[in-house]
Parts: C-alpha cells; structure tokens; sequence
C-alpha cells in the first residue's frame, strides 16, 4: 500500500464511519459501527499495519493520519452516545424520576363563607330554608316596612351608605319624571342589615315561614378592630301560629350549641330595642373560652355578644299584609365576621378583607 493509497483509504472510511455513527439507532448499532470502523478489522488497524511497507520518511505522515482519524471517529461515537441516552425515558443527565412533583396548590373557601355553610348547614337541619335578597336595597325594604319610618330616630342606628342610582339623571327623564328620578335616587342604599330579606321574603310567601338569609351589609362606619363599613350578617325569620319567645330563646339556644359543639353554652337576653321586634332583646352567649369565668376574649364579661333578636312587630306584619292576629313569629340577626372571630381567637376584623393569603390560608 502506497502512502497515496493509505491516505485515500483513511478519507473514504472516515465518510462511511461518519455516516454510520450518525444513522445508529441504539446503543447496539452504535456499538457495532464503533466495532466496524474503529475495531480489530476497521481500516485504521488496516493503514496501521501498512505503515511498515512505507518508505521510513513517509510512516509519520501515514502515522498522523490514522490518529486523526481515530479521533475524529471516536468523537462522532460519543457524541452520538450521549445524544441517544439524553433520548431514552427517564435516563440520561438531570432527569431524577425519584424526586417529588411540584404539585397544584389548591385553594379554599374563605373563612366567612366557611362560616356561612356552616350556619346554613345548622339552620336547614333545624327545617330552615336559606333565602337570599339584594344588596343594593330600596327605603321600604330596608327601613320603612321594618317599622322605621322616614325621620324616624331609629334611621341613625345604622349610619347608611346611599346609593346615588342615575347620578347624571336620565338621558331623557320628560316631563314629570325627573321627581321619581329624584327619589329613587335619594331613597335607594347598600342594605345596612340582612332584615330585608324578612320582608321580601314575607312578601312574595305565605306562612308558615321558616328561612334564614345570610348575605353582605354596609354601613358608613370608620373601620376599627371590630368594626368595618362592610361586613356579613346573618337572619333568622320564623313565622306561625302560637310562635312565643320561648321559640326564639330554644332556637337561638339550639343553634348556640351546634355552632359551637359545646352542650353547656347559655344564652342571654337582654332588654334592647329595634323597631321592628317587640319585645325586642340583645342576644348573648356564654364565653366558649372561659366558660363564663371571664377572660380576654370576652373582655372579662363572661358573656360574647352575636346580635339581635325579638318577636315581629305587629306594624311589620301588616306592612306585608300578614294578618297579626293570626300569625306569630320571632327573628334575630348577627355578624359572621363575628362568629368567625370568636371562634378563632381573631382580633382584627380588616384581617377578613385585606385578601392577605398568609391569614386566609390558616383556616
Ligand atoms: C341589626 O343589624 C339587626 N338587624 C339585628 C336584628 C335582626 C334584630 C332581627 C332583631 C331582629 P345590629 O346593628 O346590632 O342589629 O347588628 C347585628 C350584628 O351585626 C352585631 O352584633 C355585629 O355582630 C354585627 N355588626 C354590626 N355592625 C357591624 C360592623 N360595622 N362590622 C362588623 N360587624 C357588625
């Protein structure tokens, strides 16, 4: 084999080798082009052996062309060696099957709404129907059918948040309109309390009435631990024949105990006012906490109060065409937020709204 000879076989080859490695499928046909074009019977062993015949000034030549070609051949084969276990499931560089996934985070019901399917749970197995109404609510709803007539000292019980409906007037109020315009706009609220829902509720169904209506009310108030211009109530209206406050005082009990899972939680009535209950009470429970010792929570009365509560106006129900002589019935409101913080020990009430996940997520 001439030098020429040697050098044309090395370039022929290195193309064939080349090809070979790049058509290898697996790690078998990778093995077996290695073998063919690299191993005992490959062309290098070949021009290895021929390099004896050569001329003593042409063996290095000779010499540093097979070098080159096995490494250029052996790159192509390692290369193509990684590239095909990168390509195999769940082996090959940075692929770890054992580790954890990242996994969903999932996310929950708020707190006051937790709350709320709670106390509609208890009421709807005490033979309760859960009844919903507006928030955006209009004078006879919220104030005037609830014995609250205009002028009424009892209105600045609850600082109201109107609700300029149609500020700008209609586009074309005509003639004699611009009055009701006027009106509406005067008289429609955020609703201050869920008792609203009580009238819609009386007005659209006849007794006997047995409902609870949770929902968000609004009042101009300045936001402090306790207090915020928006926030959750919940209202209890029952509606029947012989209904007494031994009814209202068993039931608020009843409720009381499931709510807070505790057989031995008392109630208290106190004398108080709305003017749409009569006799009207505010309504108490023993401290959960201290069991009426006293203790921080209960500001070391012994007693938490939820709301409020008494037996329906007669002028309630005859602003709804219910006859008061024939039906009775008792009604109570109290605050969510509330509930949930007496629960829980929380003494903020902006904690509910502020959307903070490091609070929400807690419960
Ligand atoms: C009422 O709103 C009456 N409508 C309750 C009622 C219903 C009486 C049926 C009789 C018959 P009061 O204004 O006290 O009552 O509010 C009831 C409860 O709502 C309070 O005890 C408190 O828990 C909650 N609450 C009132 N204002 C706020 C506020 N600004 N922020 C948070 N909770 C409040």
């Amino acid at each position: 084999m001439t030098l020429t000879e040697a050098l044309r076989t090395l370039v022929e080859a290195e193309a064939a080798a080349l090809g070979a490695v790049a058509a290898a499928a697996d790690a078998a046909a990778l093995d077996a082009a290695e073998r063919d074009w690299l191993g005992k019977r490959s062309p290098a062993v070949v021009v290895t052996e021929a390099i004896k015949g050569l001329a003593p000034d042409e063996r290095p030549q000779a010499g540093q062309a097979v070098g080159a070609y096995r490494g250029r051949i052996g790159d192509a084969v390692a290369a193509r060696r990684t590239e095909l276990a990168d390509r195999s499931p769940g082996a090959g560089a940075g692929i770890d099957l054992t580790l954890g996934g990242h996994g969903r985070r999932r996310g929950h019901l708020h707190l006051v709404t937790q709350i709320r399917r709670e106390l509609e749970d208890i009421f709807v197995g005490l033979g309760y129907r859960v009844a919903e109404g507006p928030e955006v609510e209009d004078d006879w709803h919220n104030f005037e059918a609830l014995n609250i007539p205009p002028a009424h000292p009892a209105r600045s019980m609850q600082d109201t948040i109107y609700v300029a409906l149609g500020a700008d007037g209609p586009e074309d109020p005509g003639a004699g309109t611009e009055h009701i315009a006027e009106h509406i706009a005067e008289h429609m609220m955020l609703r201050t309390h869920t008792s609203p829902v009580q009238i819609r509720t009386m007005e659209t169904q006849a007794p006997p009435i047995y409902v609870v209506a949770p929902g968000r009310t609004y009042r101009n108030e300045t936001l402090d631990a306790r207090h915020s211009p928006a926030f959750h109530q919940m209202e209890c209206l029952a509606v029947d024949r012989g209904l007494t406050m031994a009814d209202l005082f068993g039931t608020i009990e009843a409720f009381a105990r499931r709510l807070f899972d505790d057989d031995s939680v008392r109630t208290r009535f106190r004398s108080d006012f709305f003017p749409y209950t009569e006799p009207s009470a505010e309504l108490a429970v023993s401290c959960v906490f201290c069991r009426g010792d006293g203790c921080r929570v209960c500001s070391h009365t012994g007693w938490i109060e939820l709301g409020g509560c008494g037996m329906v106006d007669p002028n309630v129900f005859r602003a709804v065409g219910i006859d008061p002589e024939e039906w009775q019935g008792f009604a109570f409101g109290f605050g969510l937020e509330r509930i949930a913080m007496i629960r829980y020990g929380i003494n903020e009430i902006r904690t509910f709204f502020d959307n903070d996940l490091r609070f929400l997520e807690q419960y």
